[in-house]
């Protein structure tokens, strides 16, 4: 078999990369190691920035996102058991975000796919990505027992953190910056009405908590936990009950409780890798970088990635300027790494590492970015999502 691209991994990333170039008429295979449902299965980020939004757009791809997603205007930062909402529309000229489930975007991008007759191969097993060095690499792969080959002349590392891509890079090539935080994200999600009309992170005594949604009757919420925590000790009294401990008075009384739909334990880490762009082989999305989730920039920052890379592979085919892969990394980082220094910092003031001067310190911090002008437009500015850059 041949293509011009390979893109490895049916996620997001992958999904939407191969939407945009089967549109724009370069031929594309996606690999995918898992089955559908199990893909569809995994219950991750809900909240778009506008550069997502618009790129979704470009793919044709954002009817029912339109019609089902809830634009929001504001979110809300709880700490000293008091509530404060920051006005994302007005400190980041007129900008919102749209919350919208993962799972839907990578079901509406599945759907577009099979109805493109555009080739998506799942439950592939032992794929190796080979020669991108050279002007000629291709893939291996086993379907069915059977090993397959694809030429191709480029290679799009969609494959996420425990993909193959990223390792496809030689050590003495590669660096890795790692940060691993000592708690996880529990995570719950609900039929059960969202206690606000917007979200609300929060720190209490007992530790951070999320209120966020997929729709005016489905919850997702969230509380931080120790690594030694297992999901299935939680019940759900017992998580409905730690977050109700760790809620303000004021809302307490609003939330709503039901039968989970899910519950599951994400560990919080920073990660980023160096290049993201080796030969013929891009990495794309959690291939090359993690964030902690506590700024919503996860599924953000794989977009941002597909669009350079989109980009960059519309002049290499259509202007025929192969010169242009040179720039992907270093668009693609600079964006990469503002996200992580956000996420970052927005983990490190709504969690509780536990030293008594460091917690002062980040209430301060709190105080200062949500009752301040230009604190609130600091954080705006962010969580919308800063802007793309042109690809020259
Ligand atoms: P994905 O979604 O991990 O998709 C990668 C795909 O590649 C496949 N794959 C392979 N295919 C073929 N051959 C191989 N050798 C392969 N190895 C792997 C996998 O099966 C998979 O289908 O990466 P992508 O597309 O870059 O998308 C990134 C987003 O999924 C991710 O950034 C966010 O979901 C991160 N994230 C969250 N972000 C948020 O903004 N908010 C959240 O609440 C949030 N929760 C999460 C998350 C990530 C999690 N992970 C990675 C464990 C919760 C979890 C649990
Ligand atoms: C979610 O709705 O799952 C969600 C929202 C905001 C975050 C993380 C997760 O920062």
């Amino acid at each position: 078999m041949k293509t011009q691209v390979v893109i490895i991994g049916a996620g997001p990333s992958g999904l939407l990369l191969g939407q945009l170039l089967h549109n724009a008429g370069i031929d594309n295979i996606i690999l995918e190691r898992a089955t559908p449902d199990y893909v569809l299965g995994r219950i991750r980020a809900g909240v778009l920035e506008d550069g997502l939004v618009s790129l979704v757009r470009e793919a044709g791809v954002a009817e029912r996102m339109e019609r089902e997603g809830l634009p929001h205007d504001g979110v809300k930062i709880a700490f000293n058991g008091e509530i404060r909402r920051v006005d994302l529309h007005k400190y980041s000229n007129g900008r919102q975000v749209v919350v919208y489930g993962q799972t839907e975007i990578t079901a509406d991008l599945m759907d577009a796919r099979k109805a493109s007759g555009a080739p998506a191969v799942y439950s592939v097993e032992n794929l190796k990505i080979c020669d991108v060095r050279s002007d000629a690499p291709y893939v291996l792969y086993e379907k069915d027992g059977k090993q397959e080959r694809i030429d191709c002349d480029y290679v799009a590392g969609c494959d996420g953190f425990h993909g193959v891509s990223r390792k496809t890079i030689p050590d003495n090539v590669r660096k890795e910056y790692e940060k691993v935080y000592p708690f996880g994200w529990l995570g719950m999600l609900s039929d059960t009405p969202p206690i606000s009309d917007e979200l609300i992170y929060g720190i209490s005594e007992r530790g951070f908590f999320l209120c966020s949604m997929r729709s005016e009757v489905r919850s997702r919420h969230y509380v931080d936990v120790s690594l030694d925590e297992k999901v299935e000790d939680w019940s759900d009294d017992r998580f409905w009950n730690e977050l109700s401990s760790r809620l303000p008075e004021e809302v307490r009384g609003d939330l709503v409780t039901g039968p989970a739909l899910e519950k599951s334990i994400a560990p919080l880490r920073s990660f980023v890798c160096e290049p993201m762009q080796y030969g013929r082989l891009f990495l794309v999305g959690d291939a090359a970088h993690i964030v902690p989730p506590t700024g919503a920039k996860g599924l953000n920052l794989a977009s941002s990635d597909v669009n350079y890379l989109y980009r960059v592979l519309l002049k290499v085919f259509k202007e025929n300027k192969p010169e242009a892969i040179e720039q992907y990394s270093e668009l693609c980082l600079r964006r990469i790494w503002h996200a992580e220094r956000f996420s970052w910092w927005m983990t490190s003031m709504l969690h509780n590492f536990g030293d008594e001067i460091d917690r002062k310190i980040m209430n301060s911090q709190l105080d200062f970015y949500t009752g301040t002008e230009v604190g609130q437009r600091v954080i705006a500015e962010q969580y919308v999502g800063l802007p793309y850059e042109e690809v020259s």
